[in-house]
């Protein structure tokens, strides 16, 4: 069956700040406290949908979630009116206010990871929220994600959005960002490939040092079992610990797959032979052949790859079998990058073409283009299913710019976090918001 693949960009949030809140992230913790657009930054994510919609990819958006988390504030001891909870909490806790504050939700990668159904065994479209629970302003993320995710796919017929996996360490999960697919085409059965950080029964296997590894191999394994893929078509390859250590704190930070094409560092893998092995072998069952398209540490070290996020980049098949890199402007700018890129494109990969976004905002919290959306493979059944209130048209980006020009600020301080006027403005946002996206019921406000 002939399937496309659509891309769901976070909507960035109004309260999208730098709270240097993920250790382990060599951006977030470079910028924390520093003054935030959220306008611009939303701004940014809306040209980047435009953009890719306009050249006939599938774009769609996952909304932002509420915020500041209330019920997160009053669980811990916050008490009283919402103007005294949150006086209380940046007086006490600025960190945490912060955390009930986050606009991480953009970042969708780390919603869901998701199996399309040409790979499950009951022939839906599966989908788990990640818990996200090596990080407090992420771990509550999920609950909202799966009431998104299930508000759009609601058809029963075609989708199946499983809740979280256990908040517990042993099942951190991290979502797509850890989770590759690769096939012939999109409509047919594929390879998913589970790339994990730690594993938490094995205490002999490899682990980081320094940065925590935040996806485990039983975690892969339970979503997996979850979607119900089948075990030959389903493999799981340890990230190097070395390169996590080094700031590459999900696989989308050092690999990105499309189609049967796996654009990757050298150092990425644990066991790089094996690994390609193993895909090798896998893709073989589905009738196509691995490109390996592999970067070398001597053309691009790990460094210069954190920086830039050239593997923080979306991989898109276009209309005549080549594909795309869309990559952040960064890579311009990083030497190593730009003329390892320039080589690319010239030198007859698959890769023909770069498509360079501005997404500074998103970036300067770790946040690149793969990190902002998650890939979902639908049929044209499928496709025609979900609510199409969130596919990106060119009506939908002038009311939302509209609407972003409406509601948000153009600077954030840490210390506005503070206003209770705030949480005012990003309540009406949404409000308005679910109303444009014709999803009433989904704040729980
Ligand atoms: O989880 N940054 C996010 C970035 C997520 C990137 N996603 C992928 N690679 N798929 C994170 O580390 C920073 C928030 C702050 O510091 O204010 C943050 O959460």
């Amino acid at each position: 069956m002939s399937a496309r693949e659509f891309n769901f960009d976070g909507l960035v949030g109004p309260s999208h700040n730098y709270a240097g809140l993920s250790f382990g992230n060599v951006a977030s913790f470079s910028n924390v406290k520093s003054a935030s657009n959220p306008k611009l930054a939303a701004l940014q994510g809306l040209a980047k949908m435009r953009a890719l919609a306009a050249r006939g990819f599938g774009q769609a958006l996952l909304p932002p979630q509420d915020r500041p988390n209330f019920r997160l504030l009053r669980s811990i001891g916050f008490t009283g009116t919402d103007a005294e909870v949150l006086a209380k909490a940046a007086k006490e806790s600025p960190v945490i206010l912060a955390c009930a504050y986050s606009a991480s939700p953009m970042w969708t990668a780390n919603a869901a990871t998701v199996s399309p159904s040409a790979d499950s065994a009951d022939g839906r479209t599966h989908f788990t929220a990640a818990n996200l629970n090596n990080k407090l302003h992420r771990a509550f993320e999920h609950e909202q994600s799966a009431r998104a995710l299930r508000a759009i796919f609601k058809d029963e017929k075609h989708f199946a959005v499983h809740d979280a996996l256990p908040g517990t360490p042993a099942f951190g999960d991290e979502g797509a960002a850890n989770h590759t697919r690769l096939c012939k085409d999109h409509g047919s059965s594929g390879v998913e490939m589970f790339v994990y950080g730690r594993t938490e029964f094995d205490a002999s296997a490899p682990a980081p040092k320094k940065y925590p590894a935040r996806q485990t191999l039983e975690a892969s394994q339970a979503v997996a079992r979850l979607h119900g893929l089948s075990a030959g078509r389903t493999v799981y390859i340890q990230q190097n610990p070395d390169v996590i250590d080094q700031g590459v704190f999900h696989n989308d930070v050092i690999a990105v797959g499309n189609a049967n094409a796996l654009f990757y560092h050298e150092q990425a893998f644990a066991d790089e032979a094996g690994a390609l092995d193993q895909l090798r072998r896998a893709l073989a069952g589905v009738g196509a052949d691995l490109n390996a398209i592999r970067v070398d540490t001597a053309r691009v070290p790990v460094a210069d790859a954190v920086a830039s996020y050239l593997f923080n980049s979306q991989l898109l098949s276009k209309a005549d079998g080549k594909m795309a890199l869309v990559i952040p402007q960064e890579c311009q700018e990083v030497a190593s990058v730009a003329a390892y890129l320039d080589g690319l494109v010239a030198g007859g990969s698959a890769i023909d073409e770069l498509i360079h976004f501005d997404l500074r905002q998103s970036m300067r919290n770790g946040g690149g283009p793969a990190c902002l959306r998650l890939r979902v493979a639908l049929t044209d059944a499928e496709a025609a299913a979900m609510h199409q209130g969130v596919v990106m048209t060119e009506a939908l980006y002038h009311t939302l710019v509209a609407w972003v020009e409406k509601h948000y600020r153009d600077r954030l301080d840490p210390a506005d976090l503070a206003d209770p006027q705030l949480a005012i403005e990003v309540h009406n946002a949404l409000e308005e918001l679910s109303r444009i996206l014709g999803l009433p019921g989904l704040y729980d406000f």
